[in-house]
């Protein structure tokens, strides 16, 4: 890739490896599952796959929780492999992005195991540390999963600091030598043949754990354009920072196009919406409709021009988006595609969420089945605050991160022709209705809609280069925006819910061209989850 910006014109495919194709029977997918479903990516038309963390790791966290950040778990296959599914990917025009998980690594990291064993180790410093006595914590915060921040190890005398579980020691990006150390990581790994990489909890890096800060700590920013400096800018990558911290305002930081921090942000200002206010993610309420396309529309305008936005409804830590907010019941197909349609008419790099193309859904399942150590530990903590077991099941079922990491549905056959072992989550009992097969038979289905949208946006450059104007802005259900470059003008037309809704081309767009939909073409209201995108020159 020689072009700098080459990025803002490609679609990302996250996989998350552990649940998309096993090829041992071991019940766990592999680097080799993979390279087997190269094609059915090339159908599909992405460019680039994000793999969630492959690297060694004793997977407490599903990889998020690193031991060695150079070597490939044995779980996932080996480094041949790796390299086997870059050089495949690239035979296909498919370059790979690694997920990179720079705040935390495992506590069986040989650093880790090093800096635990003495106070005077040089390896020491390369983690959080406060002194403290065994009972009594440097002070009350909570880490993300539950309990405190804090951990007492004996041997040292000392508290060390972790966001997460226990098993993910936070790194201190505040001592030089563990950054120089991370950035020949990096390099190396560019050394690969990656084309980027995903940036885990990025914001969160430059915390002051006395001062209670832990996204958007001061050095943020300073330690991001050093990180950029000394590795993805000598290369032509792509980077994306998770980002639950940014507004707006950082964003355009994040994004600037000068290049000097990352290429994009994943920002959660959207998948907010349908929490309660100040509280966690399992206190429910429904979308709120009217700011939800305000928030977009803020995003889409603030960013034009001046940075980048990544599109994404889905991804491994998030409910699967049709049962979330379209309809996973009579309108399942409708309504995949509508949210699709919305989200693949802005501007911004459009990131799919393995089987989202085929419209999977949300599952439920009995608790003992649940893998997750979030939704296990939330489950206990509710219990014991007394909250009522069916309460509590609701916003597992609504939120919980398993929902997402189901095993991929190819086919009809057993365990949905993902393993022939036993898989380590359980499959969803939909797949004999939902799967890849069946769909890459039907002209009409999720996945080829995806298709067709994908080969839109390379298509037309008013998908990638267009400015953002919403339309219909207070209307309870309809969600319309214009996007417009150099005399070409796209307009999307999304019905968002199960009611038939009246509705008015305008007389310029009355010659436009429909160039894709998902209902044939009428001339009445627009039908339950009807979405449609107009083009005019
Ligand atoms: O997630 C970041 C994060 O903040 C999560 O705690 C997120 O808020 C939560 O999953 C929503 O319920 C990243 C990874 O994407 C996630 O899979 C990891 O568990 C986490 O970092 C720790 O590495």
């Amino acid at each position: 890739k020689t072009k700098r910006d080459w990025w803002r014109s490609v679609v990302v495919y996250q996989i998350y490896p552990k649940s998309f194709q096993d090829t041992t029977g071991s019940g766990t997918g592999d680097l080799r599952g993979i390279i087997q479903r190269l094609d059915y990516l090339a159908q599909l038309g992405i460019d680039l796959i994000w793999l969630s963390p492959v690297f060694a790791s004793p997977q407490v966290d599903n990889g998020y929780d690193i031991s060695d950040y150079r070597a490939i778990d044995p779980m996932f296959g080996s480094m041949e492999d790796m390299r086997e599914l870059i050089a495949q990917g690239k035979k296909r025009g498919i370059g790979i992005m690694m997920d990179l998980v720079l705040n935390h690594s495992s506590d069986q990291h040989p650093w880790f195991l090093q800096a635990s064993s003495s106070r005077d180790n040089p390896y020491h410093d390369y983690y959080v540390w406060r002194d403290g006595m065994p009972d009594s914590p440097p002070n009350d915060m909570q880490a993300a999963f539950g309990g405190s921040a804090w951990t007492w190890v004996p041997q040292v005398g000392q508290y060390y600091f972790h966001q997460f579980v226990p098993q993910q020691p936070d790194l201190n990006w505040e001592n030089p030598a563990l950054r120089r150390e991370i950035y020949d990581m990096i390099l190396w790994w560019m050394e690969q043949g990656v084309e980027g990489f995903r940036l885990d909890v990025i914001d969160q890096i430059a915390k002051e754990p006395d001062r209670y800060i832990t996204s958007n700590g001061p050095r943020l920013h300073e330690f991001l354009r050093e990180l950029s400096r000394e590795t993805f800018q000598k290369g032509c990558l792509v980077t994306v920072g998770e980002a639950w911290g940014a507004d707006l305002q950082r964003a355009k930081q994040y994004s600037a196009p000068d290049g000097s921090e990352l290429s994009m942000v994943f920002q959660f200002e959207q998948m907010m919406l349908d929490q309660q206010p100040g509280k966690e993610k399992w206190d429910l309420v429904p979308l709120p409709f009217v700011k939800m396309k305000a928030s977009f529309a803020r995003w889409q305008q603030g960013l034009h021009g001046c940075g980048w936005n990544s599109l994404f409804l889905d991804n491994h830590d998030l409910p699967r988006i049709v049962s979330r907010w379209g309809d996973d019941g009579a309108y399942r197909v409708q309504s995949a595609k509508l949210l699709a349609t919305m989200l693949h008419g802005m501007q911004g790099t459009p990131y799919i969420y393995q089987g989202e193309e085929l419209g999977m859904t949300n599952v439920r399942l009995p608790i003992q089945d649940y893998q997750d150590v979030e939704i296990q530990n939330f489950y206990q903590k509710r219990l014991g605050d007394g909250y009522p077991q069916e309460e509590i099941m609701n916003s597992i079922y609504a939120k919980g991160r398993d929902n997402a990491r189901t095993p991929m549905q190819w086919d009809d056959s057993p365990n949905a022709g993902f393993t022939v072992g036993t898989p380590w989550l359980k499959v969803n009992p939909n797949y004999t209705a939902i799967n890849a097969q069946s769909q890459l038979a039907d002209p009409d289905s999720v996945f080829h809609y995806y298709r067709k949208l994908i080969a839109l946006r390379k298509q037309y450059p008013v998908f990638v280069e267009g400015d953002f104007a919403l339309l219909e802005a207070e209307h309870p259900r309809l969600f319309v925006y214009r996007r417009a470059w150099q005399g070409e003008e796209l307009l999307v037309v999304c019905n968002f819910g199960g009611e038939a809704t009246p509705w008015q081309l305008t007389q310029e767009w009355e010659d436009a061209q429909v160039l894709l939909s998902n209902y044939p073409q009428h001339p009445g209201d627009l039908r339950p989850w009807e979405a449609k995108i107009f083009y005019r020159k």
